[in-house]
């Protein structure tokens, strides 16, 4: 079995990585640090046993995307499994101060980079008449929340394109879900946050978020259903957390 997961360089898609590592799937890597994908592919056929090919590719650039999936060797084309998590916020303010910067990133990552992908590697699934593809939603793609605007806006196009997506690839035996957390410590919020470690330490503060390694397995517990079985989406939330904004802290 072939997983191919963006964005493994950190967080939710490095713990999703090691799971898939785990179950004994090879592994498809992507992210722009290189160094971080070839030290991950070397512990993960290290310590599993599987083979692992880093693609360092910007999401953003269509031909980066296109070449890179279009040039995999043979071998690594039957794609059992796309996770499609690379994915970022990037400021949090309302929108009459907003950054156009800030907007075309959030944009040209969430919703252009994961169209991109879901485009060359739905070709490859089509050709062989299975898979299935997981995307990584948000929270902010079920509720829209106070200067959340345009990252809210991002991830309800995700969750309106995962919905697309499951129609248009149904008659091709191809699985479409989506995942949405709630608040996950990750890298997430120090990038939201333009590099702010202690802005971003607040977000979790005298709480208990959920970890990578939460998502991680509910997705390849997603991936693991039997071939009849489609878990269109999963709404996951710390306890502590009832809704976008309602979170008890200690
Ligand atoms: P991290 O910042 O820890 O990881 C983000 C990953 O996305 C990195 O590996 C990064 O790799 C990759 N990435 C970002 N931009 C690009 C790009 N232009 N091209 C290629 N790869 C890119 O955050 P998370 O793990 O938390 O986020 C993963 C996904 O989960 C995102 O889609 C996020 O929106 C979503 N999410 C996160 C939540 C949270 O609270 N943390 C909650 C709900 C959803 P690199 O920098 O090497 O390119
Ligand atoms: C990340 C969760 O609540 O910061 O998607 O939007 S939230």
């Amino acid at each position: 079995m072939i997983a191919f997961i963006t964005g493994v360089t950190s967080g939710i898609g490095k713990a999703s990585a090691k799971e898939f590592a785990k179950h004994q799937y090879h592994l498809i890597i992507t992210g722009r640090r290189k160094e971080i994908l070839e030290s991950l592919k070397t512990e993960l056929e290290n310590q599993y046993a599987i083979q692992v090919l880093p693609l360092c590719f910007d999401v953003r650039e269509e031909e980066e995307v296109k070449n890179a999936i279009q040039s995999l060797p043979a071998h690594f084309k039957s794609i059992d499994v796309l996770v499609n998590n690379a994915g970022l916020a990037a400021g949090l303010g309302p929108i009459q101060e907003g950054e156009i910067q800030h907007w075309e990133r959030m944009i040209d990552t969430n919703i252009k980079g994961l169209l991109y992908v879901t485009k060359y590697v739905s070709n490859l699934m089509v050709a062989q008449k299975k898979g299935h593809i997981i995307n990584v939603g948000s929270i902010a793609g079920k509720e829209v929340y106070a200067n959340g605007n345009v990252y809210c806006a991002t991830k309800h196009a995700v969750d309106a394109l995962n919905k697309g997506m499951r129609i248009d690839l149904l008659p091709h035996g191809i699985k479409v879900s989506a995942i949405h957390p709630g608040m996950v410590e990750t890298e997430f919020s120090i990038v939201r946050f333009d590099g702010d470690v202690n802005r971003a330490k607040k977000v979790y503060e005298n709480m208990i978020p959920l970890s990578a390694d939460d998502i991680a397995e509910t997705i390849y517990w997603m991936a693991s259903r039997p071939s009849h079985v489609n878990i269109n989406d999963v709404v996951i939330m710390p306890s502590v957390q009832a809704n976008a904004t309602t979170v008890i802290r200690n």
